[in-house]
């Protein structure tokens, strides 16, 4: 029914009157009834009647100010919050135009700020030092804890006055090796007090990942805990630790301090290995500090943290972050896309070792005293309905999540969902990778009972927050699109000759300008930055993206363009296969008499393909590989890898273990490939450059589909690759 059309925001032709006619909740289709596109999907009158941004027409109004003058759009954001002194007359400067010179990106410099103040002490003296901030969901139900603004306020105190105690200054980093426990959050803010630049490594990585990142940051201190119980297994974190600072010393960075925190839920401290004089465990000492610490005031430009992703080469690349531009952009995008109303409880169920946790479980929510849920284990223990037993619990009205969690709660079936009520929630959100649209739907129509809109958020490590993400009460969404850019951010989908394309077009997803939440550098490699994001295409940010734009102007991602592998796996079950006959968890532990392992890895895994050859490689029987992405049912994307083995080295299933073994040990379980094909060898260039589309074509057994291969050194390599198939 042409309800509207906008080829492009700015210059849109907004026909929203058949919204108003439209049933509340309904689903209604667009004129080809058959197309993805055109299925509109409109939130209630409800709804949108309380929505902060409630009509098309008032997001289109704020979003032309924040494109034409974004000096006045954020300053008079940034406003709101508490600066000790106000920034320059330059609300930013930028250059993103290699062409021009060296890419420069900031926001507010000048203006004296602290984020952990904005976070804790403004909402503590603004009245609202009751209100929980943090309730604590452990592993095992029933296990729990929460902290009010002021509590959490005296906690991180406590612990910045130690970090200070212990020689932590301004511009030091810390590296944080910490599960979903309150101390984690806490940590982070007791860095930005003091100035200190954190960095918080996934408790999954291997020690021989966590040694790399201690290596590049030189930390003045670690902070991590015993062990963590996920699920059912105990995981014991400290050893870890001990092994990657053991590496590191090697290298002559040798640490100080390792602050413990003792998880007695996971394990007693007396099975701790133990370093004296190095090693010293939280309780004994950070309780004994004062409960309040003078503010380390910084500029808006000095660093907050580095969050370390992984690039298409072998090296991770540090991420880093700045505090004023990321404080007021954070703190923006949680409050429209979610609609966020002080009355709110929120639970995102990414970890803190990923962007999400640091943007919205930490950041964003603490910026607008939102309550928080943090929850350490994992959402399908001890079965299915874990998530909906604690948005239940909590009255969660905000549930942020991932798409592959959703596709594999969808697996476990409805009967997990309907059990729980679920009235509390108002608006769901999704990240991480494009959600298909029959997981929307699911999302929709059972977690949401059709009620609530899902936010459907693109954005990146180094965005810093959303990027392209529905308003959720302000316009229909179309299931598997992220709709729409926020505030301030111009996409352009580009040709491979980075010719700006127009209305409905595919290409690659690119940024025009700054926004304040853009991250500044790649710690240490300026000259990386460029590379990597700004040189591919002149004048742009380079998302590695690919993008399509519809004829309404909705942005639908596609996915990665590069050497990187999305692998989102929150909770992937082996019993996954077994759920599909319609078997729950219990029979499975039945049938096979063991309980599932349960991996969870909080909202996603940014892997880079040559990270996981570069560790197959080091396995002294292989001699070659590489690795590609391939679908996977659950986990979006999963890991295939092709081996080349050492002369006279014979394929074996123990050998094909071990691999697979040394990718866990080198960089975490959760880059495990999937899927190791043996490979005679590797088609390749006569430059000796592997032509991976093959190789994904022969991963996702498009044989027919293979493309030209006349280009190879020796085009036999590949019959050979389809012959072994299925070895
Ligand atoms: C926040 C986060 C970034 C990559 C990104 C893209 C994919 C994230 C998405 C999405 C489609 C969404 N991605 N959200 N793709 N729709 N809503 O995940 O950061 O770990 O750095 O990954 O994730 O491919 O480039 P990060």
């Amino acid at each position: 029914n042409g309800i509207w059309r906008h080829p492009c925001p700015m210059n849109m032709n907004v026909v929203t009157s058949s919204r108003s006619s439209c049933p509340i909740n309904a689903v209604v289709l667009g004129e080809a009834l058959a197309s993805e596109e055109s299925e509109l999907v409109f939130p209630s009158k409800d709804f949108s009647g309380q929505a902060m941004v409630a009509s098309l027409e008032k997001y289109l109004e704020m979003y032309k100010r924040s494109i034409e003058d974004p000096a006045g759009f954020w300053s008079d954001i940034a406003s709101q919050f508490y600066w000790k002194e106000k920034w320059g007359k330059q609300v930013y400067s930028e250059n993103l135009d290699v062409r021009k010179g060296d890419i420069k990106i900031e926001w507010f410099k000048g203006g004296i700020t602290n984020i952990c103040y904005n976070c804790l002490d403004r909402n503590v003296e603004t009245g609202n030092g009751d209100k929980i901030a943090i309730y604590w969901e452990g592993n095992e139900p029933g296990s729990d804890g929460s902290l009010t603004y002021s509590q959490l306020l005296q906690k991180v105190c406590q612990l910045a006055n130690y970090l200070k105690d212990v020689g932590v200054k301004k511009g030091d980093a810390v590296v944080v090796y910490l599960p979903m426990l309150m101390e984690l959050p806490i940590t982070m803010l007791a860095c930005a007090r003091i100035g200190a630049i954190h960095s918080v490594v996934f408790a999954g990585f291997s020690s021989e990942s966590l040694a790399q990142r201690i290596m590049d940051c030189k930390p003045k201190a670690v902070i991590t805990c015993n062990a963590v119980k996920r699920g059912p297994k105990v995981i014991y974190l400290k050893g870890i630790v001990d092994t990657a600072l053991a590496e590191s010393a090697k290298s002559g960075i040798s640490i100080d301090v390792c602050l413990t925190y003792e998880n007695q839920s996971a394990m007693m401290r007396g099975e701790t290995k133990w370093q004296e004089g190095r090693d010293i465990w939280w309780q004994d000492v950070v309780p004994k500090y004062p409960t309040t610490c003078e503010v380390e005031w910084v500029d808006a430009e000095d660093p907050l943290f580095l969050l370390y992703t992984s690039g298409s080469t072998g090296k991770p690349k540090g991420v880093l972050h700045t505090t004023g531009g990321y404080m007021v952009y954070t703190a923006t995008t949680f409050k429209y896309a979610f609609d966020y109303k002080p009355s709110d409880v929120y639970w995102c169920t990414a970890d803190c070792g990923w962007i999400t946790g640091h943007s919205y479980v930490t950041y964003g929510p603490m910026l607008n005293g939102a309550t928080v849920i943090v929850f350490e284990g994992a959402p399908s223990y001890p079965d299915p309905g874990r998530c909906w037993d604690i948005v239940d619990k909590y009255k969660v009205t905000l549930f942020y999540t991932a798409p592959t969690l959703v596709r594999s709660l969808m697996r476990a079936g409805d009967e997990y969902v309907t059990r729980y009520s679920r009235k509390s929630l108002r608006v769901l959100g999704s990240v991480g990778e494009p959600i298909n649209p029959s997981a929307w739907r699911w999302f929709f129509n059972v977690v949401g009972d059709s009620r609530c809109p899902i936010s459907d958020t693109w954005w990146q490590t180094e965005t810093g927050g959303f990027m392209i993400t529905p308003l959720p009460g302000a316009w229909p969404q179309k299931p598997g699109s992220a709709t729409f850019p926020f505030f301030g951010v111009q996409p352009a989908i580009v040709d491979e000759k980075g010719l700006k394309l127009e209305g409905e077009c595919s290409g690659y997803l690119c940024v025009k300008s700054s926004w304040p939440g853009a991250f500044r550098t790649l710690y240490g490699d300026h000259e990386r930055y460029e590379t990597t994001y700004f040189k591919p295409f002149p004048g742009y940010y380079f998302s590695g993206d690919g993008c399509s734009r519809d004829k309404d102007g909705y942005y639908w991602l596609t996915g990665r363009v590069d050497d990187v592998i999305n692998v989102r796996y929150h909770s992937y079950l082996p019993w996954a296969a077994y759920s599909k006959m319609k078997l729950s968890i219990w029979d499975f532990v039945f049938i096979t008499n063991k309980f599932p392992v349960i991996r969870t890895c909080g909202s996603g895994h940014r892997i880079g393909t040559a990270e996981v050859e570069s560790a197959l490689v080091s396995h002294p029987q292989c001699s070659e590989a590489a690795v590609v992405g391939v679908e996977h049912e659950v986990k979006g994307q999963g890991i295939y890898a092709f081996v080349t083995l050492a002369d006279g080295v014979p394929y074996s299933e123990e050998l094909r273990k071990s691999l697979v073994v040394t990718v866990r040990k080198q960089i975490g379980a959760f880059a495990a490939p999937d899927k190791i094909h043996w490979a005679p060898g590797l088609p390749k260039t006569r430059s000796g450059k592997i032509m991976r589309r093959i190789l994904r074509k022969i991963a996702s057994r498009q044989l027919d589909e293979l493309g030209d291969t006349s280009t190879l050194a020796d085009p036999s390599v590949v019959d050979q690759l389809i012959a072994l198939s299925d070895s």
